[in-house]
C-alpha cells in the first residue's frame, strides 16, 4: 500500500483560496496543500501563516506555496482565482475575464502532467467548470464544479431556522445556473423524511408563501453580503472543503455541483448545478429527480440563459 499523502493545488489564494486554505487544515484532510497565486509574496506569507497553526490542527499537513509543476502529482486542483463580483455586477459580467485567466490556468496545470480531478469554483462557475473540462482534456467526470452547493446550503441552513430544526435534516436542492435564475426544488424537499408540504400542515403559522421568500434570499444572498463586506468567501470556503473531502475519502456523497450533462434533464452539452454523487474518481452518477412542469420551465429557462452567454465566449 503507497504511503503517498493526498496532494491538493490551490490556485488562486485571495478572499475565497484562503478561506479555503485555513477551512482545509482545521479539518485535517488532505496531506498536502500548495497554493499558487500571482501574488506569490502573498501566497507565501499565507503559507508561512498556516503553517504557524499547524501546532492546533487536527492533523499533518504539508503546506508550502509553489508553482505548476507541483500540479504534476496532485490529487485534486482547486480553481479559485480570477476576478470577483463588483457591488451591482452579476456572476455573468465576468465571463470573458475569468474565461482568458481560466485557460492560461488550466494550460499550464496541463502541461505539468497532471491527472487528477479539478475542483472550479471561479465565477460565473457553470461557465468555468465547462473551459476547465474543454481547456483540460479531462474527462468530465474528473471537472467538478462548486455549482449550487453553496446557494443549497443558503436554502438549508435558512429553512433549518424557519422551522426551528437542525439544517443537516434539511433536504431540499437548488439546481441550475449558480446564478439569477437558479431555482428551488420543493417538490422534492422534506424535513427528514416527511415531505416539506405535509411539515408544514403541522402549523398554521407555516405559510407556503414564505418558502419563495426564504428561496430568494437564499439566491440573493451574495448580493447582500457583497454589499455589506465586499465579497463572500467563508460559506463557500467550507463547500470546497466539502466536496474534496468528499472526493479524497471516496464518500459516494449528493451533492450539488455543476456536471455535466449528457441528456439527463433533456439537455446536453453544458455543465450546470444538479445532484451528484462525488466519488474518488469524480463524479459517477447525476441524480435524476422527476419534476414538475413548473420546476422543468425553470430549468430550462436557467439552461437557456446560461447556454446564451456560453455563446458568447465561444466555448
Ligand atoms: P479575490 O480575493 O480577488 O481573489 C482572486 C485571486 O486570484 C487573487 O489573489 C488574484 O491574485 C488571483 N489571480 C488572478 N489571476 C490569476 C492568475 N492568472 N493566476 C493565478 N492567480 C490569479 O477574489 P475571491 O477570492 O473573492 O473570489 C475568487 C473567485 O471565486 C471569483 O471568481 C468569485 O466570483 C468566485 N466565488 C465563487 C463562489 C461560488 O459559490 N462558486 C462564491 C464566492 C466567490
Amino acid at each position: 500500500m503507497s504511503n503517498r499523502v493526498s496532494k491538493v493545488v490551490l490556485v488562486g489564494t485571495g478572499a475565497v483560496g484562503s478561506s479555503y486554505a485555513f477551512a482545509l487544515l482545521n479539518q485535517g484532510i488532505a496531506g498536502e496543500l500548495v497554493m499558487i497565486d500571482v501574488k506569490k509574496e502573498k501566497t507565501e506569507g499565507d503559507a508561512m501563516d498556516l503553517n504557524h497553526g499547524l501546532p492546533f490542527a487536527p492533523a499533518k499537513m504539508i503546506i508550502s506555496h509553489g508553482d505548476y509543476s507541483d500540479c504534476h502529482n496532485a490529487d485534486i486542483v482547486v480553481l479559485t482565482a480570477g476576478a470577483a463580483q463588483k457591488p451591482g455586477e452579476t456572476r455573468l459580467d465576468l465571463v470573458e475575464k475569468n474565461t482568458r485567466i481560466t485557460k492560461s490556468i488550466v494550460e499550464e496545470v496541463m502541461a505539468s502532467g497532471f491527472n487528477g480531478i479539478f475542483i472550479v469554483a471561479s465565477n460565473p462557475v457553470d461557465i468555468l467548470t465547462y473551459a476547465t473540462w474543454k481547456f483540460s482534456g479531462l474527462p468530465k467526470e474528473r471537472v467538478i464544479g462548486s455549482g449550487t452547493i453553496l446557494d443549497t446550503a443558503r436554502l438549508r441552513y435558512m429553512l433549518g431556522d424557519y422551522f426551528n430544526v437542525d439544517t443537516r435534516n434539511v433536504h431540499a436542492y437548488i439546481i441550475g445556473e449558480h446564478g439569477d435564475t437558479e431555482l428551488p426544488v420543493w417538490s422534492h424537499a422534506g424535513i427528514g423524511v416527511i415531505p416539506i408540504f405535509d411539515w408544514m400542515r403541522k402549523d398554521p403559522k407555516y405559510k407556503v408563501e414564505d418558502l419563495n421568500d426564504i428561496f430568494v434570499q437564499a439566491r440573493d444572498a451574495a448580493y447582500h453580503i457583497i454589499e455589506k463586506k465586499g465579497a463572500t468567501y467563508y460559506g463557500i470556503a467550507m463547500g470546497l472543503v466539502r466536496l474534496t473531502k468528499a472526493i479524497l475519502q471516496d464518500e459516494h456523497s449528493i451533492l450539488t455541483v455543476s456536471t455535466y450533462l449528457d441528456g439527463e434533464y433533456d439537455h446536453k452539452d453544458l455543465f450546470i448545478g444538479v445532484p451528484a454523487i462525488v466519488t474518488r474518481n469524480g463524479i459517477s452518477g447525476v441524480i435524476k429527480m422527476e419534476l414538475t412542469a413548473t420546476e422543468k420551465d425553470r430549468l430550462n429557462h436557467s439552461i437557456r440563459v446560461l447556454k446564451e452567454t456560453m455563446n458568447s465566449v465561444n466555448l
